[in-house]
């Protein structure tokens, strides 16, 4: 077992059962000219923590852990977005128009793929979402089970829609969820703080919180002393 110091209390995971899942580190919520500038967000915010998820995944990478990616992507035919969704709101553009990244939202377009400085590799898994949740309408939680996955480390975007959904959605399904607080992030800095706190709040009602430096140092007393750059 590997133990974090982390909130409300120490996160302690097996790294063979452990997965780690990036939340929607895409172009169409990092970059601008995505969904996410649409909706009326400054994205900058969102393209600061990339230098730290690509730490966590290398970290990840070098200690063998599964690694799991998500994308929030519709098909192209839209058959899979539900009309609240594509119709809610007054954004500059809706899912499936075309951006400047190709069609907002839709597999396969530019501003879907995963930003390059973070792209999977061969044998880490995919899943294309739909929801906020990347438990629903996914094989997340098959992949998962078939890979005895009993613990989740999270990183990703944003921390109040998409990461929080999917911890909540972990969290019922009986996995351990750690949130790596320096690896997510918010268009709102409130809303980040308030998720921070409610997931953790009585007694990790939903899991923990640790920042990236704490996990690397976790790891390295486990690895007997190597310090992770
Ligand atoms: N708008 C917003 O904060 N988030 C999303 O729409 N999706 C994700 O969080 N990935």
């Amino acid at each position: 077992m590997i133990t974090v110091d982390a909130r409300p209390f120490a996160y302690a995971f097996p790294p063979e059962k452990t997965a780690l899942v990036v939340i929607d580190m895409q172009r169409d919520f990092v970059e601008p000219g995505g969904f996410g500038e649409t909706l009326g967000n400054d994205v900058s915010r969102l393209t600061a923590i990339v230098p730290t998820v690509a730490r966590l995944i290398g970290l990840a990478r070098a200690e063998g852990w599964t690694v799991v990616h998500t994308r929030e992507s519709h098909d192209a035919t839209l058959c899979d977005c539900p009309p609240a969704k594509r119709e809610r709101g007054a954004p500059t553009l809706r899912i499936g128009d075309a951006g400047p990244m190709g069609r907002i939202l839709v597999r396969g377009e530019p501003g879907n793929a995963i930003v390059d400085a973070l792209a999977p590799i061969d044998g880490e898994i995919v899943i294309d979402k739909p929801g906020k949740g990347a438990f629903y309408a996914t094989a997340l939680g098959d992949v998962l089970r078939l890979k005895g996955i009993t613990h989740l480390i999270f990183a990703g975007v944003t921390t109040e829609v998409c990461v929080q959904t999917t911890m909540r959605e972990a969290n019922d399904r009986g996995y351990d969820c750690l949130l790596i607080e320096d690896a997510t992030e918010s268009y709102f800095p409130a809303f980040k703080a308030a998720t921070l706190d409610m997931i953790t709040a009585q007694g990790g009602i939903v899991g923990w919180a640790a920042p990236l430096a704490a996990l690397e140092a976790a790891v390295a007393r486990e690895d007997g002393g190597v310090t992770w750059k």
